[in-house]
């Protein structure tokens, strides 16, 4: 008899997943094959963490050359790829300076430690006063702090008692945000969009204001890029759309193009210069592998104009999907690649739609109770998008 992958899966596994059934086993740039060998387009690209398309080649051979030479050193000692991985990152993004870390959450963490370490040595803020500005319906990783200034009752409710220090505004509002500031606000700390909330885009010059804002009194303006950065939304960051640099820029995920897990805090101030030795790290953050895997991920982005096609095929996706005449939907939006379908809470959910793009060759994951989230891997062609156009709009339709 077959191995049965989900029972075994329900049985020995804690259950704080509801994956769709569907046992991948094989993934080529858009698409993935099932143990049964059907075939798939990837559109969730594991949250955005494979952009530059499922085994990309030239970063399987980097990661293959580079474990059979040095995986893993400690930052007790240095390696011959973090300071290549360093300057090339700061080259892209026009950064200063580097923290690295390994998981989102991790580079969320890192930059309130930062941002707060920051308030009280450089800003003069009394000790143990930091507060830290975030918005309502943030996504930010499952750590306790961040949980804690999570608005969502799923990704928080049971975990308390929580870190204090935080803020909630309302996303998008920036007199709700000029509001919250007090003498001790040392960060503000948002996605650029909001990306679990349902792919929100914010009003024309909310980060601009919030930029002015954090200017003028004095906060680090932090910005969430870990989704939404190297190339998802048809910018390098997204907060390019509104042409801002936050002080603080946070980049995981599409790091490694999904090969291993790489996260990054960048600075564009002395932000990051306030910790010293020995007062933040990581046994893998910055290793030899994650570094010459980023680097190479860095690389097939740019050489590969995947931010460029992003834009252009994401364009292309959006307006494919809006010709969709379904009463039953409320809004069809999205920036490059990242893409939602929201429908009217009468729709019964978004799973149902998800489950039959699934059985239709479509991969993609509800977000909420009646959000679609469409952000397939940056290499997908106008061709496949016509391909899978095909699939979905009849889907959706009805
Ligand atoms: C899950 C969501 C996406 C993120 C932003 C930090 C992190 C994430 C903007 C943390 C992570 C993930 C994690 C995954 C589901 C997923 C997700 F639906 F929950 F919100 F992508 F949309 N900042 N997002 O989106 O990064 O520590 O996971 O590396 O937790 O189930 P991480």
């Amino acid at each position: 008899m077959a191995y049965n992958f989900i029972e075994v899966e329900n049985r020995l596994g804690a259950h704080n997943y509801k994956p769709l059934d569907v046992v991948l086993t094989k993934g080529e740039g858009v698409w993935v094959w099932d143990v049964d060998g059907n075939k798939y387009m990837d559109c969730l690209s594991a949250y955005s963490a494979v952009n530059q398309g499922h085994c990309h080649p030239e970063i399987l051979q980097v990661l293959k050359d580079q474990a059979e030479k040095l995986t893993l050193t400690s930052r007790a000692f240095r390696n011959d790829q973090l300071a290549h991985f360093y300057e090339e990152l700061c080259e892209l993004t026009g950064s200063h300076k580097v923290l690295p870390m390994n998981s989102g959450a991790e580079a969320v963490e890192t930059a309130i430690k930062a941002v707060r370490k920051w308030g009280y040595e450089v800003k003069g803020v009394p000790e143990d006063r930091a507060e830290i500005i975030v918005c309502a319906d943030n996504f930010h990783g499952r750590t306790i702090t961040i949980v804690g200034f999570s608005t969502d009752p799923v990704s928080r409710a049971g975990f308390g008692p929580f870190t204090p220090g935080f803020k909630i505004v309302p996303f998008g509002d920036s007199k709700a945000l000029e509001k919250a500031v007090t003498k001790n606000t040392v960060g503000f700390l948002a996605e650029p969009i909001q990306g679990e909330a349902g792919v929100v885009i914010p009003p024309d010059g909310y980060l601009k204001k919030a930029r002015q804002l954090c200017d003028d009194h004095n906060i680090v303006m932090v910005l969430d890029e870990i989704q939404t950065g190297l190339g998802r939304t048809g910018k390098l960051l997204a907060e390019e759309h509104e042409g801002v640099e936050a002080d603080l820029t946070l980049v995981g995920k599409a790091l490694s193009g999904g090969f291993y897990p790489v996260s990054a805090v960048l600075s564009n101030t002395e932000v990051l210069g306030v910790l010293k030795p020995g007062e933040h790290g990581s046994t893998f953050g910055g290793n030899p592998l994650a570094c010459a895997v980023a680097r190479k991920a860095m690389e097939v982005l740019v050489k590969e104009k995947l931010i460029e096609n992003a834009a252009t095929v994401g364009e292309y996706f959006l307006n494919g999907l809006k010709t969709v005449q379904n009463p039953m939907i409320r809004e069809t939006r999205g920036r490059g690649l990242l893409i939602a379908v929201e429908f009217k809470p009468g729709a019964g959910g978004a799973r149902q739609y998800c489950e039959k793009l699934r059985d239709n060759g479509i991969l993609c994951k509800e977000t909420h109770e009646n959000i679609i989230r469409f952000a397939p891997p940056l290499v997908i062609t106008k061709e496949e998008t016509d391909w899978a156009l095909k699939k979905i709009i009849p889907v959706i339709s009805s």
